[in-house]
This record gives structure tokens, C-alpha cells and sequence, in this order.
């Protein structure tokens, strides 16, 4: 329908008061992009990146998670103070390297059970139950190893919103609770390191054991990153193709192997020399794509992908950059049927690909590059 794909591009922006009636017209019928749509663009497509405002503390408190608790402090290390010490303690290399290995020693086990996956912060002791903070690409999680079995539960709280004091006095686990100091925050993108500055200081953040740990589909992940991520916290197997969330490399979408699903899993990059990934759980690369083709594909590590459409993030996704690089859609050759154009984006970088099928295969080359 072609009110539907119209509004389907638009429905990030601000629509003027008179297509507003359009607008929930459109919205009844779902949005009826096809799958050519959704896969190949006809041209060069402009980059519509659009910097969005950081959240004010009112906004930030508006829509926080219902199973998080805010207390405010009257007694505190403010952001400034916290961010500043951490840098003047680890400023010449020296010191650097030396905190990198007392971490090794500090965190050996969590790096045994866990290896790679995390940085590791706040190790806690209770009985025969140790606890850590970490945080990997996604954000940040609760670390715990009981009987020397590990598990991780995803906190849903967006490094955009929430920063920890690095130097915590109190334990992060504590009377069933898990409780961690800092500040609410804005992120301000520079091009070369993004950095925050405090909105407000003096927070307890706390979040009910039994809320951060509940998995209601007993798949291994818990509900709080189900929901974050798109999957389905009550199945525990979201895409139905036989393979349980927790041990799906591909966990929201089936996978199949036709032409186009195979070009996107020749692009995405070949780690060698890396221990089995299928038990790295907590390593995920995400992409923002809604072609299926791309969904289709069946990586050695685990992927997530979220919709282009704002309307179909995650609470979590939408303030939150978890993107590392991504792709385009393809772009067919106007002459030859089998020659195609994509390129691959990141931080930093802007690779352009021409691929053609040939004999059943793909033959990539890389046509361009961009460093920024
Ligand atoms: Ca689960
Ligand atoms: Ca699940
Ligand atoms: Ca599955």
C-alpha cells in the first residue's frame, strides 16, 4: 500500500498537524513495506542521521523502568569528582598497565566463566556466591557465580542515562537488593571519544534481585534483556526454529540459505582463532536492518537486529547505541542482473563492495573506502 510505505519512512519525524488523521490511517494498516523495499534502494541513499537531544532529567525519570528505584543521596561522590580521581589515578601509561593487571588477578574467575565478554568491576563475596558488574557492547549486567556456575543478568540501563561511580562504597549486592551509586547523565558525541556530563548527582540506583534475575521462559536470559532486545521472555525459543534462545546464534529470526542471505553472511567478518563462540552467550553484534534477506543469515556468533523504524525499538534500543558497524541495502547494477553495490559502514570507516553471483558464488570486491 502506498500510504503505508510513505508513512512508514516518516513516522520518525514530526508530521504537520493536517496529515496527522493520514498518519493513524496508515498506522491501522501497519506498514506494508515489501520485501524489494525493504532489501534494495534505487540509488545512492542520502544518510538521514539525525543527532537526537539528549533526555533532561524529567525525561530521563519519565521513562525509566518500572523495576528500577532512584534515591536520592544526601551524602555522595558527584560524577565530576568520580570521573576525575579514576582519570588522575590511571593517567601515565604505567599506571595504566598496572591496572589492567591487578583487574587479571582480581577477576580471574569471571574471566574464566565468562572469558572476554565483560569488563569486570565491584567483585563481591557472599557465602559461596561471587558477584561483579559488567559491561560489554550491549550495557551493563549483574555478574554472579554460584557453585562455579556463571550466569549474567542484562540491568536494561542505558549507559546514555546512567553512569556508576567507578569507586563504590557500599557492596553492589546487598539485603536482596542490587545497588549501585552515580549520577544521571547525558552522552555528548564528539567525533573522537563520546563524554558525559552529570545531570544529576547523587543517585542509589536499586533494582529487586528477584526482578533483575526473573527468566520466565527459563532459556538462560532474563526477561529484562528479552524485552531490551526483541526477544521473546516468555518462549524460549523466540524464532520457533527448534533452537533455544540461549543457544541460537540467531536467535530472532529463522535462518535460510538462499543467494541474498548469503551475500550478507560473506560480509559480516570472520573471527579467527577464537574460542567456540557458541558458548560466548553474552557476545552479540546488533544490527539496525529490517531486510530479510539479512535476517536469514546463520552466523558463528550470536546477532541481534533491530527494526529501522523507531515505532519498533525496544525502550532500551531507542536511547541506547549498540551499533557498532552495519550495512546497506542493496543496490542492483541497471545493465548486468547479477552485479550488485553495498557498503559496509562503522565508527570510522566506510568500506563500498561490488558483488556479483557467478556459478552459484558470490565474487566480493571491495570498490571503495573512507576513513574518517
Ligand atoms: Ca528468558
Ligand atoms: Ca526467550
Ligand atoms: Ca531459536
Amino acid at each position: 500500500m502506498y500510504f503505508g510505505s510513505v508513512f512508514c519512512i516518516q513516522s520518525g519525524n514530526l508530521l504537520p498537524m493536517k496529515f496527522l488523521y493520514f498518519f493513524v490511517f496508515a498506522l491501522f494498516f501497519s506498514c506494508t513495506k515489501s520485501l524489494e523495499d525493504r532489501c534494495f534502494t534505487k540509488g545512492e541513499e542520502k544518510s538521514d542521521y539525525v543527532e537526537e537531544k539528549p533526555y533532561t532529567v524529567k525525561q530521563i525519570l519519565e521513562e525509566k523502568p518500572d523495576y528500577l528505584e532512584i534515591i536520592n543521596l544526601d551524602k555522595f561522590r558527584s560524577f565530576k569528582k568520580d570521573s576525575s580521581e579514576y582519570r588522575s589515578n590511571y593517567y601515565s601509561s604505567e599506571a595504566n598497565e598496572q591496572y589492567w593487571k591487578d583487574q587479571k588477578i582480581i577477576f580471574v574467575n569471571f574471566e574464566k566463566q565468562f572469558f572476554g565478554q565483560f569488563e569486570y568491576s565491584f567483585k563481591q563475596n557472599n557465602d559461596s556466591v561471587q558477584y561483579a558488574l559488567g559491561r560489554n557492547g550491549l550495557g551493563y549486567w549483574l555478574l554472579e557465580i554460584r557453585n562455579n556456575q556463571p550466569s549474567a543478568y542484562f540491568l536494561g540501563l542505558s549507559f546514555s542515562h546512567y553512569y556508576f561511580n567507578k569507586i563504590q562504597e557500599n557492596p553492589i549486592v546487598k539485603d536482596g537488593f542490587f545497588q549501585i551509586e552515580g549520577s544521571l547523565v547525558k552522552l555528548i558525541k564528539t567525533p573522537r571519544q563520546d563524554s558525559y556530563a552529570a545531570l544529576e548527582d547523587g543517585k542509589l540506583f536499586k533494582i529487586d534481585l528477584k526482578e533483575l534475575k526473573k527468566d520466565s521462559d527459563k532459556d538462560g536470559y532474563n526477561d529484562i534483556f528479552e524485552k531490551s532486545f526483541g526477544l521473546n521472555p516468555k518462549n524460549k525459543d523466540s524464532d520457533g526454529d527448534g533452537i533455544n534462545d540461549f543457544d541460537d546464534t540467531n536467535p530472532m529470526f529463522r535462518s535460510e540459505k538462499n543467494k541474498f542471505s548469503e551475500l550478507y553472511q560473506r560480509l559480516l567478518p570472520e573471527y579467527a582463532g577464537v574460542p567456540n563462540f557458541k558458548q560466548l552467550h553474552y557476545y552479540f553484534e546488533v544490527f539496525e536492518t529490517d531486510c530479510d534477506y539479512f535476517h536469514q543469515v546463520n552466523p558463528d556468533y550470536r546477532i541481534l537486529f533491530v527494526s529501522e523504524e523507531k515505532n519498533k525499538k525496544s525502550d532500551y534500543i531507542k536511547v541506547t547505541d549498540v551499533f557498532d558497524y552495519g550495512f546497506s541495502k542493496i543496490r542492483k547494477d541497471k545493465t548486468y542482473p547479477n552485479k550488485f553495490y553495498l557498503y559496509e559502514w562503522g565508527s570510522s570507516h566506510t568500506n563500498s563492495y561490488s558483488a556479483e553471483y557467478k556459478n552459484g558464488k558470490w565474487e566480493l570486491e571491495m570498490t571503495g573506502q573512507i576513513v574518517s
